[in-house]
Protein backbone atom coordinates (compact mmCIF):
# COMPACT_ATOMS: atom_id res chain seq x y z
CA UNK A 1 0.00 0.00 0.00
CA UNK A 2 1.62 3.32 -0.84
CA UNK A 3 2.15 5.38 2.06
CA UNK A 4 1.90 9.74 1.79
CA UNK A 5 5.15 9.84 0.80
CA UNK A 6 4.82 7.64 -2.32
CA UNK A 7 7.04 4.88 -0.68
CA UNK A 8 5.78 1.33 -1.22
CA UNK A 9 5.59 -1.32 1.80
CA UNK A 10 8.51 -3.62 1.60
CA UNK A 11 9.92 -6.22 3.38
CA UNK A 12 13.24 -7.77 4.38
CA UNK A 13 13.93 -11.48 4.60
CA UNK A 14 17.09 -13.21 5.62
CA UNK A 15 17.58 -16.13 3.53
CA UNK A 16 20.05 -19.28 4.20
CA UNK A 17 21.22 -21.58 1.36
CA UNK A 18 21.57 -24.89 3.38
CA UNK A 19 23.08 -27.99 1.51
CA UNK A 20 25.76 -30.62 1.40
CA UNK A 21 29.15 -29.75 -0.13
CA UNK A 22 29.14 -29.15 -3.73
CA UNK A 23 25.65 -29.45 -4.70
CA UNK A 24 25.49 -26.25 -6.14
CA UNK A 25 24.65 -23.62 -3.53
CA UNK A 26 27.19 -21.34 -4.56
CA UNK A 27 25.73 -21.69 -8.07
CA UNK A 28 22.63 -21.15 -7.71
CA UNK A 29 22.72 -17.79 -5.46
CA UNK A 30 25.64 -16.18 -8.10
CA UNK A 31 23.20 -17.23 -11.05
CA UNK A 32 20.08 -15.78 -8.85
CA UNK A 33 21.80 -13.02 -7.85
CA UNK A 34 24.54 -11.98 -10.66
CA UNK A 35 23.49 -13.97 -13.24
CA UNK A 36 26.87 -15.88 -13.46
CA UNK A 37 27.91 -19.15 -14.02
CA UNK A 38 30.95 -20.66 -12.21
CA UNK A 39 32.15 -23.74 -13.74
CA UNK A 40 35.02 -23.91 -10.67
CA UNK A 41 34.99 -25.64 -7.11
CA UNK A 42 35.73 -22.91 -4.77
CA UNK A 43 34.35 -24.18 -1.34
CA UNK A 44 32.61 -21.42 0.40
CA UNK A 45 33.24 -20.37 4.08
CA UNK A 46 30.22 -18.50 4.32
CA UNK A 47 29.08 -15.55 2.06
CA UNK A 48 26.31 -13.03 1.60
CA UNK A 49 24.36 -11.08 -0.49
CA UNK A 50 21.58 -8.70 -0.94
CA UNK A 51 19.30 -8.70 -3.43
CA UNK A 52 16.02 -7.03 -4.37
CA UNK A 53 13.47 -8.78 -6.03
CA UNK A 54 9.60 -7.89 -6.56
CA UNK A 55 7.20 -10.85 -5.65
CA UNK A 56 3.31 -10.04 -7.05
CA UNK A 57 3.90 -6.52 -7.14
CA UNK A 58 5.57 -6.80 -3.69
CA UNK A 59 9.10 -5.45 -3.49
CA UNK A 60 11.20 -7.98 -1.50
CA UNK A 61 14.84 -7.32 -0.47
CA UNK A 62 16.57 -10.52 0.58
CA UNK A 63 19.74 -11.12 2.70
CA UNK A 64 20.81 -14.34 1.13
CA UNK A 65 23.43 -16.44 3.41
CA UNK A 66 25.56 -18.94 1.25
CA UNK A 67 26.95 -21.55 3.87
CA UNK A 68 29.67 -24.04 3.51
CA UNK A 69 28.44 -27.38 3.15
CA UNK A 70 31.06 -29.12 5.37
CA UNK A 71 30.22 -29.60 8.84
CA UNK A 72 30.15 -26.12 10.86
CA UNK A 73 27.68 -27.01 13.84
CA UNK A 74 28.17 -23.95 15.57
CA UNK A 75 27.46 -21.57 12.79
CA UNK A 76 24.45 -23.77 11.88
CA UNK A 77 22.44 -22.98 15.14
CA UNK A 78 23.28 -19.12 14.24
CA UNK A 79 21.95 -19.06 10.64
CA UNK A 80 19.01 -21.17 11.86
CA UNK A 81 17.84 -18.89 14.55
CA UNK A 82 18.14 -15.96 11.87
CA UNK A 83 16.94 -17.27 8.74
CA UNK A 84 13.54 -16.65 8.16
CA UNK A 85 13.83 -18.86 4.75
CA UNK A 86 15.20 -22.21 4.06
CA UNK A 87 16.64 -23.53 0.87
CA UNK A 88 17.58 -26.95 1.19
CA UNK A 89 19.44 -27.91 -1.59
CA UNK A 90 20.59 -31.38 -2.92
CA UNK A 91 22.23 -32.39 -6.27
CA UNK A 92 20.28 -34.82 -8.06
CA UNK A 93 23.10 -37.01 -8.47
CA UNK A 94 24.14 -37.82 -5.13
CA UNK A 95 22.22 -39.97 -3.13
CA UNK A 96 23.95 -38.82 0.02
CA UNK A 97 23.20 -35.22 -0.08
CA UNK A 98 19.27 -35.55 -0.33
CA UNK A 99 19.92 -37.68 3.05
CA UNK A 100 21.66 -34.90 4.25
CA UNK A 101 18.65 -32.52 3.89
CA UNK A 102 16.61 -34.61 6.58
CA UNK A 103 19.66 -33.25 9.37
CA UNK A 104 19.28 -29.89 8.16
CA UNK A 105 15.15 -30.17 8.34
CA UNK A 106 15.06 -31.95 11.42
CA UNK A 107 17.64 -29.12 13.36
CA UNK A 108 15.67 -26.44 11.84
CA UNK A 109 12.70 -27.38 12.87
CA UNK A 110 14.15 -27.87 16.50
CA UNK A 111 15.95 -24.41 16.94
CA UNK A 112 13.22 -22.62 15.28
CA UNK A 113 10.94 -24.61 17.27
CA UNK A 114 8.55 -24.47 14.49
CA UNK A 115 7.33 -26.99 11.80
CA UNK A 116 6.02 -24.17 9.12
CA UNK A 117 9.28 -22.26 8.63
CA UNK A 118 9.69 -21.52 4.71
CA UNK A 119 11.45 -24.02 3.07
CA UNK A 120 11.80 -25.19 -0.55
CA UNK A 121 13.52 -28.17 -1.69
CA UNK A 122 16.05 -27.93 -4.31
CA UNK A 123 17.43 -30.67 -6.02
CA UNK A 124 20.27 -29.08 -8.12
CA UNK A 125 22.32 -30.37 -10.87
CA UNK A 126 19.04 -31.39 -13.18
CA UNK A 127 21.37 -31.19 -16.28
CA UNK A 128 23.37 -34.07 -15.55
CA UNK A 129 20.54 -36.43 -16.59
CA UNK A 130 23.00 -39.34 -17.31
CA UNK A 131 24.48 -38.86 -13.95
CA UNK A 132 20.79 -38.93 -12.14
CA UNK A 133 21.17 -41.07 -8.49
CA UNK A 134 18.14 -39.54 -7.45
CA UNK A 135 14.59 -40.23 -9.32
CA UNK A 136 11.96 -37.39 -9.13
CA UNK A 137 9.52 -39.33 -7.59
CA UNK A 138 11.77 -40.31 -4.10
CA UNK A 139 12.54 -36.58 -3.82
CA UNK A 140 8.76 -35.71 -4.30
CA UNK A 141 7.20 -37.72 -1.94
CA UNK A 142 9.94 -36.61 0.80
CA UNK A 143 9.49 -32.65 -0.20
CA UNK A 144 5.26 -34.28 0.16
CA UNK A 145 5.71 -35.30 3.51
CA UNK A 146 8.06 -32.08 4.75
CA UNK A 147 5.04 -30.45 3.11
CA UNK A 148 7.07 -28.46 1.00
CA UNK A 149 7.59 -27.33 -2.55
CA UNK A 150 9.95 -29.45 -4.66
CA UNK A 151 11.97 -27.97 -7.93
CA UNK A 152 14.71 -28.99 -9.77
CA UNK A 153 17.07 -26.84 -11.00
CA UNK A 154 20.33 -26.23 -12.92
CA UNK A 155 22.54 -23.65 -11.96
CA UNK A 156 24.30 -24.10 -14.99
CA UNK A 157 21.52 -23.56 -17.68
CA UNK A 158 19.61 -21.38 -14.69
CA UNK A 159 16.61 -23.46 -15.04
CA UNK A 160 14.03 -22.89 -12.14
CA UNK A 161 16.58 -20.73 -10.52
CA UNK A 162 14.63 -17.78 -9.72
CA UNK A 163 11.86 -19.76 -9.75
CA UNK A 164 12.88 -21.51 -6.12
CA UNK A 165 13.73 -17.80 -4.63
CA UNK A 166 10.33 -16.69 -5.79
CA UNK A 167 8.56 -19.53 -4.45
CA UNK A 168 10.45 -19.19 -1.27
CA UNK A 169 9.79 -15.37 -0.96
CA UNK A 170 5.68 -16.03 -1.03
CA UNK A 171 6.00 -18.22 1.70
CA UNK A 172 7.79 -15.38 3.65
CA UNK A 173 5.48 -13.17 2.79
CA UNK A 174 2.04 -15.06 3.26
CA UNK A 175 3.63 -16.05 6.51
CA UNK A 176 4.27 -12.72 7.33
CA UNK A 177 1.15 -11.13 6.41
CA UNK A 178 -0.57 -14.02 8.43
CA UNK A 179 1.58 -12.56 11.82
CA UNK A 180 0.86 -9.10 10.95
CA UNK A 181 -2.63 -9.72 10.96
CA UNK A 182 -2.66 -11.53 14.82
CA UNK A 183 -0.80 -9.23 15.54
CA UNK A 184 2.09 -11.26 16.77
CA UNK A 185 4.99 -10.24 14.25
CA UNK A 186 7.13 -8.34 16.41
CA UNK A 187 10.07 -8.18 14.89
CA UNK A 188 9.51 -4.92 12.72
CA UNK A 189 10.01 -6.53 9.26
CA UNK A 190 8.54 -3.69 7.39
CA UNK A 191 10.89 -1.44 5.19
CA UNK A 192 10.60 0.92 2.66
CA UNK A 193 10.80 0.91 -0.90
CA UNK A 194 13.87 2.14 -2.13
CA UNK A 195 13.97 2.87 -5.62
CA UNK A 196 16.25 -0.05 -7.41
CA UNK A 197 19.34 2.39 -7.63
CA UNK A 198 19.45 3.53 -4.54
CA UNK A 199 20.18 -0.58 -3.43
CA UNK A 200 23.17 -1.71 -3.32
CA UNK A 201 24.74 -0.16 -6.49
CA UNK A 202 27.58 -2.14 -6.29
CA UNK A 203 28.12 -6.04 -8.12
CA UNK A 204 26.12 -7.62 -5.72
CA UNK A 205 22.85 -6.49 -7.44
CA UNK A 206 20.87 -8.40 -9.30
CA UNK A 207 20.78 -8.04 -13.01
CA UNK A 208 17.87 -9.62 -15.09
CA UNK A 209 18.37 -11.37 -18.24
CA UNK A 210 15.51 -12.40 -20.38
CA UNK A 211 14.16 -15.99 -19.40
CA UNK A 212 15.11 -18.63 -21.89
CA UNK A 213 11.83 -20.82 -22.22
CA UNK A 214 13.56 -23.67 -23.56
CA UNK A 215 15.45 -24.18 -20.39
CA UNK A 216 13.04 -24.31 -17.72
CA UNK A 217 11.50 -27.91 -16.74
CA UNK A 218 8.24 -28.63 -15.17
CA UNK A 219 8.13 -27.89 -11.89
CA UNK A 220 6.62 -30.83 -9.38
N1 LIG B 1 26.50 -29.52 -14.24
C1 LIG B 1 26.26 -28.75 -13.19
N2 LIG B 1 27.25 -28.43 -12.35
C2 LIG B 1 26.96 -27.64 -11.29
C3 LIG B 1 25.67 -27.13 -11.05
N3 LIG B 1 25.71 -26.39 -9.94
C4 LIG B 1 26.97 -26.42 -9.52
N4 LIG B 1 27.74 -27.17 -10.32
C5 LIG B 1 29.18 -27.43 -10.20
O1 LIG B 1 29.41 -28.10 -8.96
C6 LIG B 1 30.59 -27.61 -8.33
C7 LIG B 1 30.23 -27.15 -6.92
O2 LIG B 1 29.37 -26.05 -6.99
P1 LIG B 1 29.24 -25.00 -5.78
O3 LIG B 1 28.14 -24.06 -6.10
O4 LIG B 1 30.55 -24.40 -5.48
O5 LIG B 1 28.82 -25.99 -4.59
P2 LIG B 1 28.47 -25.60 -3.09
O6 LIG B 1 27.26 -26.33 -2.71
O7 LIG B 1 28.46 -24.12 -2.93
O8 LIG B 1 29.73 -26.22 -2.31
P3 LIG B 1 30.31 -25.77 -0.86
O9 LIG B 1 30.56 -24.31 -0.89
O10 LIG B 1 31.57 -26.58 -0.70
O11 LIG B 1 29.30 -26.17 0.15
C8 LIG B 1 31.16 -26.52 -9.23
O12 LIG B 1 32.20 -27.05 -10.01
C9 LIG B 1 29.99 -26.13 -10.12
O13 LIG B 1 30.40 -25.70 -11.39
C10 LIG B 1 24.63 -27.49 -11.97
O14 LIG B 1 23.45 -27.13 -11.83
N5 LIG B 1 24.97 -28.30 -13.00
MG1 LIG C 1 29.59 -22.87 -1.84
Amino acid sequence: MPTRYGYQPCREFNVVVLGAGGVGKSCLTAQFVHDEWIESYDPTIEDSYRSQISVDGRQVILEILDTAGTEQFAMRDLYMKTGQGFLLVFSITSEASLEELKTLREEIIRIKDDENVPIVIVGNKADLIEQRMVDRKTAFALSQQWAAPYYESSARTRTNVEEVFVDLCRQMLRRDDSLDANGTNGDGGDNYYQKPEDLSTSRRRRRRKPKDKAHRCAIL
